[in-house]
């Protein structure tokens, strides 16, 4: 790749969220951080449209396309999908954008529920932006990329490519939706979270994505009803459906009765939601005082409501959840879309080191990864957002 002056290196990190699972699309708060470990991609412009990328990576073969509005999608699964997301997606907003060549690699997990596609999403965008002179207020970036990335056909509600491009070295941020906004709060120095995969895939490309899908329109569809049944407009969102009644309250409503009635899935998709939201709020004020029991009993609802309400857990990760709490630690759950993935767990910071070895020993040894402990389970440090670096 020849050298001109305005190549450069993109880091955009990977994201653990710590609470607030599967409400964003509800247009719910939810509580993340970005992780240390993250996709690079380094780049140069090019005089024409093309755009051509190399994977480090072996598994993710080279892909070229032409920048524009609306570029054909490689084939279901294929990475560059994701590229061609935040390309088209910064196209139509600036037209008449020159392409890059570009090289990347990534040190997180693929398919395990840390946001490594969002990565790739915002390092590309970040890219073609930089190598056209071309900059957008991070808001308006986030927004961008959040409905950019549907592309690839998951219903995705916006929380990923928010905390990658807003988050603040050492916090967590509240991210509300409607309108977009981050609010941080400083993960206490002695608390520790901990990332662990199940080594269980969570393809998005296959069956995950229609079972995400799925779950957006349950949401939907328990709304509607919930708000007829309480005799507010068909259209209040989530958020004003919990300011217009107690949580209690609308459990009720929701629960199976006369008139328009929630079949026993939707109620208790319903029940997630709002429990969820009510825990977020929760969690943020343990952080902000230190309280790590308090944090620690949150995330074990959350997983509990994520497996028996929401059903997106696996048993591979119950598994690892369980060992986790076992070996010590305040609480875990788990993090990002799940039908497999990873986990979060959180500790007293002296306590991780056995915390992961227990983990070690007790899930990946039995399963034959012992060799790869280092990989599957690390600590997840609050880090920055996505920048530009010069190459
Ligand atoms: P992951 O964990 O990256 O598949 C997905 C959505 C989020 C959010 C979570 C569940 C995308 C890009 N991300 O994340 O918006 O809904 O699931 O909380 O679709």
């Amino acid at each position: 790749m020849a050298s001109t002056p305005l190549g450069a290196v993109v880091r955009a990190p990977g994201r653990v969220n710590l609470i607030g699972e599967h409400i964003d699309y509800c247009g719910l708060p939810v509580l993340p951080m970005a992780l240390g470990r993250s996709v690079r991609l380094a780049f140069h412009p090019r005089a024409d449209r093309e755009t051509r990328l190399v994977n480090r990576d072996p598994r993710f073969a080279p892909s070229a396309f032409a920048v524009n509005e609306s570029i054909p999608p490689a084939p279901a699964g294929d990475w560059s999908n994701y590229a061609r997301a935040a390309v088209g997606a910064v196209a139509r907003r600036f037209p008449d954008l020159r392409g890059v060549d570009a090289l990347v690699e990534s040190d997180l997990p693929i398919a395990a529920g840390l946001s490594s596609s969002s990565a790739l999403v915002v390092a590309m965008a970040l890219a073609i932006l930089h190598a056209n002179g071309v900059s957008v207020a991070s808001l308006e970036l986030m927004e961008l990329l959040g409905k950019g990335e549907r592309y690839v056909g998951t219903a995705g509600g916006g929380m990923d490519q928010a905390i990658i491009l807003g988050a603040q070295a050492g916090c967590a941020s509240r991210i509300d939706f409607h309108p977009l906004r981050l609010t941080p709060t400083a993960v206490p120095a002695d608390w520790q979270f901990i990332v662990a995969w199940s080594l269980v895939h969570a393809e998005k490309s296959g069956g995950a994505r229609q079972a995400y899908n799925e779950r957006t329109r349950q949401c939907e569809e328990a709304r509607r009803l919930v708000a007829t049944r309480l005799g507010q407009p068909e259209d209040i969102t989530y958020p004003a459906l919990l300011a217009a009644a107690p949580v209690e309250q609308l459990l009720e409503v929701a629960r199976a009765g006369a008139g328009a009635t929630l079949s026993g899935v939707l109620s208790r998709r319903f029940r997630h939601v709002v429990t969820e939201g009510t825990r977020v709020r929760q969690a943020e004020a343990a952080m902000a005082a230190g309280d790590l029991v308090a944090f620690g009993q949150l995330l074990d609802a959350s997983h509990q409501s994520l497996r028996d309400d929401y059903e997106v857990s696996h048993p591979e990760v119950d598994r690892l959840v369980e060992l986790a709490r076992e070996a010590g630690a305040a609480g875990a759950r788990l993090t990002g879309a799940g039908f497999g993935g990873s986990i979060v767990a959180l500790c007293r910071a002296e306590r991780a080191p056995e915390v992961m070895a227990a983990l070690g020993e007790r899930f990946y040894a039995p399963r034959g990864a012992a060799g790869d402990v280092g990989r599957h389970v690390f600590t997840a440090d609050p880090s920055a957002g996505a920048e530009v670096l010069p190459a």
